[in-house]
């Protein structure tokens, strides 16, 4: 089992190895969805001696499952080394959103800031102040250009995100017809990597299936909803739908479930088991794909500890240990990689809760 191997849910023996965050992000509730304040968790920085272990997390919004996931993982690392975690993170998942969440944090002085980005630049000046002031900045999941971060970890290669969707979508639809993407933002680092390298491996691998279209449906549920109506009047010969986002492919697949189109319009792309569990079992969905969030979230934790404790400085190399996840090696552009993804089916969503 590698490390970004989903938790299982019941029994297996390799669960011990991820067993904890998965515990965190099953059981924990607590997690604000609502408002830009978010929340604070923290333990006391006891044993901590006179390093600054306060780490905020900062989503690409708040009231998304999967960032209430990882960021459950990174608290769970930040409880392990007796760090203080909090989360606060815009309501929506805008170009700049963040960037006054992240002014107010360099003020606040904290130890580290653990980001996805909204957008590869917009937030840089923000995050270099808050770099200037003290404050390590790590990126996860979602990545700026690498000048404005010290550390970027990421759950999967873009390379291997990009062919299991590819492969998901063109096998259900055999191999032949038109296809669309429903993305989240249109600036989001992260979707955009991906969809550049499913344009490259559709146009390599896949002659007889063209992408028609590419929508945003912002991460957020509504618009994503309303997204994936427009492409099917759009595009009456759609025969499936690539949405490499959790939020997307949840509002999709709901869509698609009391449509016309539910069983003749597949649906693929990034999703959460929990949120995606219906859709797979009743046929809606065949099959989508993930890494585990919360060891994403574990792991960038460790990351800005190692960073603010002087172990790594974002040097190729570089190598520190994360808790349960055991050891990591800084690859290049002080890049960390978690796994490779993970493909649910009906055959085994039931071993997964997150
Ligand atoms: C959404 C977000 C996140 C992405 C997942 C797959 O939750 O866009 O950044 O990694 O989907």
């Amino acid at each position: 089992m590698s490390p970004s191997t989903p938790t299982r849910r019941h029994g297996a023996r390799a669960v011990a190895l991820v067993a904890g965050v998965a515990a965190i992000a099953l059981l924990a509730t607590g997690c604000s969805s609502s408002a830009s304040t978010g929340t604070s968790t923290g333990t006391a920085a006891a044993g901590s001696g006179d390093k600054n272990y306060a780490i905020t997390f900062l989503p690409k919004n708040l009231g998304n499952a999967y960032f209430d996931t990882s960021d459950k993982g990174g608290a769970k690392a930040i409880g392990e080394f007796g760090g203080t975690y909090a989360e606060v993170g815009p309501a929506t998942a805008a170009a700049d959103a963040q960037v006054s969440f992240i002014n107010t944090l360099t003020q606040q002085g904290v130890g580290a800031i653990v980001i996805s980005a909204n957008d590869p630049t917009a937030i840089g000046s923000a995050l270099n102040e808050a770099r200037a002031a003290g404050t390590k900045v790590v990126t996860f999941d979602s990545d700026t250009e690498a000048q404005f971060r010290d550390l970027y970890i990421n759950q999967a290669t873009a390379d291997g995100i990009a062919k299991i969707e590819v492969d998901l979508i063109t096998k259900e639809i055999g191999d032949t017809g038109e296809v669309a993407i429903l993305s989240a933002s249109a600036n989001a680092t992260n979707q955009n990597a991906w969809i550049e390298t499913m344009k490259t491996e559709l146009a390599a691998n896949h002659p007889n299936v063209t992408l028609v279209d590419t929508v945003y449906g912002n991460d957020d549920d509504q618009t994503s909803f309303d997204k994936t109506a427009a492409l099917l009047q759009t595009h009456p010969n759609l025969k499936g739908i690539i949405s490499p986002t959790t939020v997307g492919i949840a509002a999709a697949a709901r869509y698609l479930q009391t449509s016309q189109y539910k069983g003749k319009v597949a649906l693929t792309g990034l999703g959460t088991p929990n949120q995606m569990r219906d859709y797979v079992n009743d046929g809606t969905v065949t099959a989508f794909a993930l890494w585990n969030p919360a060891d994403l979230g574990y792991l960038a934790a460790y990351g800005a500890k190692a960073l603010i404790d002087g172990t790594i400085t974002g040097k190729e190399g570089d190598k520190f240990t994360a808790g349960a996840l055991g050891e990591f090696t800084v690859g290049k552009d002080a890049t960390v990689l978690l796994g490779e993804p993970f493909t649910f089916t009906k055959d085994n969503i039931a071993d997964f809760n997150f």
